[in-house]
């Protein structure tokens, strides 16, 4: 069966929560320390609809010094995740310029708005929430994006992110025909089931379906 291949992108603010949603999603596990992200990269293989897709997760840097080379990210990635934390207005305010910068990379007016997910991390957090529910539903609709309230700590809606955005790039035609690469596999699909991951394994044991490249400070990627 084919596997397409989608590139993923998060961006957001430092301290938002891009590690730890991608974590969670990925490896299943919350980080509850902080530990600024230079830039990540994770593989996991997953089965949406019925069909498996091979997602490469770029986990940005939200801190402004490791940010050179968002510009390429964003060339590259065929859906985004902008990610802010429902307890800081601060964080919301700065997607603004993370949305123009994929605007005008992407050449919307040329080929139509990408595929793109809002997100609003933290929504364990209700007693410290500054920025509502609705503030985030209408900041969506600005831009005809989807909209998730998110808990990396309660895995809530984590796997919703990804997976609405893979149906997006399957909806988009430009992406889905064109940019998408596919490769064949050996794996026989009898399961019904719309959504699920096809590995979820500890982080210490890492199958081909789940893996994590961190880029050191020389610039080179590693396998962990
Ligand atoms: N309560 C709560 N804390 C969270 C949640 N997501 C992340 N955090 C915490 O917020 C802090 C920052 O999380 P990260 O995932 O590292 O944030 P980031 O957006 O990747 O930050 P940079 O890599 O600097 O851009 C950490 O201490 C996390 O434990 C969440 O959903 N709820
Ligand atoms: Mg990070």
């Amino acid at each position: 069966m084919p596997i397409s291949e989608y590139k993923l992108c998060v961006f957001g603010s430092g301290g938002v929560g891009k590690s730890c949603l991608t974590m969670q999603f990925v490896q299943g596990i919350f980080m509850p320390k902080y530990d600024p992200t230079i830039e990540d990269v994770y593989k996991k293989t997953v089965e949406i609809d019925e069909k498996q897709y091979s997602l490469e997760i770029l986990d940005t840097a939200g801190t402004e010094e490791f940010s050179a080379m968002r510009d390429l990210y964003v060339k590259n990635g065929q859906g985004f995740v902008l990610v802010y934390s429902i307890t800081s207005q601060a964080t919301f305010n700065d997607l603004n310029e993370f949305y123009g910068r994929i605007m005008r990379i992407k050449d919307t007016e040329l080929h139509g708005q990408p595929p793109l997910i809002l997100v609003g991390n933290k929504s364990d957090l209700e007693d410290e929430r500054v920025v509502g529910r609705e503030v985030g539903q209408a900041l969506a609709r600005k831009w005809k994006s989807s909209f998730l309230e998110t808990s990396a700590k309660d895995r809530a809606n984590v796997n919703e992110i990804f997976f609405d955005l893979v149906r997006q790039i399957n909806r988009s035609p430009n992406i889905a025909s064109s940019r998408s690469q596919t490769k064949h596999t050996t794996h026989e699909n009898a399961s019904t089931s719309k959504a699920r991951m096809l590995s979820n394994l500890p982080s210490k044991n890492q199958s081909d379906s789940q893996k994590h490249f961190r880029k050191p400070r020389s610039g080179k990627c590693i396998v962990l």
